[in-house]
């Protein structure tokens, strides 16, 4: 049980190149659904807003588990987070070194994450670049990225339902990663658990399509918070689906006042440009540094 984001966490296998590794490794999330607070201080810290609204997020710790305190799931998340924290910085420091801009792609499941990096990998011709596919289960997203030419290793998270620093450097041993590379990193499909999970990356890009409503970012504000940059894809709907465009971006802008927002379609390719110029610039910033020493 992750405290974290409240789900079931399970074991992960790291796959490359057709070979698959069963990694027999420790997961410091994976035991603390040992750490059960015996103490029989029940808090009971949801609340009830007027007729029929029950909220489990409102005490100390943001989430509510049956038979834990508040402080002991704060004490376990932060536990957690801390862990998480050392390998996400790891990455960092790797991924710096060598001035890789690590892009870390979060959304619902289907809002046309592998869709865009295929497209996105083809119109960024030679530029060197790699790819982290994150899914429960299949070898799918991976595949289709290989087809383009491009290097790609797929983690499978079983019954975890987010990516972690720690898969995320098992992944980084198998990609011989150029300096001056794009790494982007397909998250699990999942509005809310990625969203608290550093894994290194310079940045977290919220894809969410036309479709999926207006009022997304309202209702999943951890996401959004954490984006730098929101993409609404499939624009090419748009015009079928009755959505106000304008809307999805006050409701952005009203979680997240700093977030980016590009809209375009990966299937017809409308848009795409701004979105790759923004990482062109950004992989220039990275370098920067280094040419001012
Ligand atoms: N019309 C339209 N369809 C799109 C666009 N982008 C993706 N799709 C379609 O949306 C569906 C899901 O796309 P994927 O790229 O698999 O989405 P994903 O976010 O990678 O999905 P998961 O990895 O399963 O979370 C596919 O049928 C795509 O063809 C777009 O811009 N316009
Ligand atoms: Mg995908």
């Amino acid at each position: 049980m992750c405290t974290v984001c409240g789900c079931a966490d399970g074991e992960v296998k790291v796959h490359g190149h057709g070979h698959s590794h069963d990694h027999g490794h420790d997961h410091d999330h994976g035991h603390h659904h040992h750490h059960h607070g015996h103490d029989h201080d029940h808090d009971h810290g949801h609340h009830h807003h007027g007729h029929d609204h029950v909220h489990f997020g409102q005490g100390p710790a943001g989430v509510e588990v049956p038979g834990m305190s508040q402080q002991r799931l704060i004490e376990i998340e932060t536990s957690i987070l801390a862990k998480n924290d050392r390998y996400a910085e790891m990455n960092r420091s790797a991924l710096d070194a060598m001035g890789v801009l690590a892009v870390n792609l979060v959304s619902s499941p289907g809002s046309g994450k592998t869709t865009l990096l295929c497209k996105t990998i083809e119109a960024l011709g030679n530029q060197p670049l790699a790819v982290i596919e994150g899914d429960q289960q299949t070898q799918n997203d991976a595949d289709r990225i290989r087809a383009t030419g491009a290097r790609a290793v797929q983690v499978n998270t079983g019954k975890g339902c987010h990516l972690d620093g720690h898969m995320v450097g098992h992944a980084l041993e198998h990609l011989a990663l150029e300096p001056a590379s794009m790494l982007f990193i397909e998250n699990v499909g999942n509005l809310v658990c990625p969203a608290s999970f550093d894994l290194g990356e310079d940045c977290k890009i919220a894809i969410l399509s036309v479709t999926e409503g207006e009022d997304k970012p309202l209702k999943y504000p951890d996401m959004f918070q954490a984006a730098r940059l929101a993409i609404l894809n499939k624009v090419d709907l748009a015009p079928h689906c009755d959505v106000d465009m304008d809307l999805y971006e006050t409701n952005l802008r009203r979680v997240n006042p700093e977030i980016e927002i590009i809209s375009l379609s990966a299937r017809t390719g409308e848009g795409m440009e701004a979105w790759l110029n923004w990482l062109r610039t950004r992989l220039a910033a990275k370098q920067a540094p280094a040419a001012a020493e």
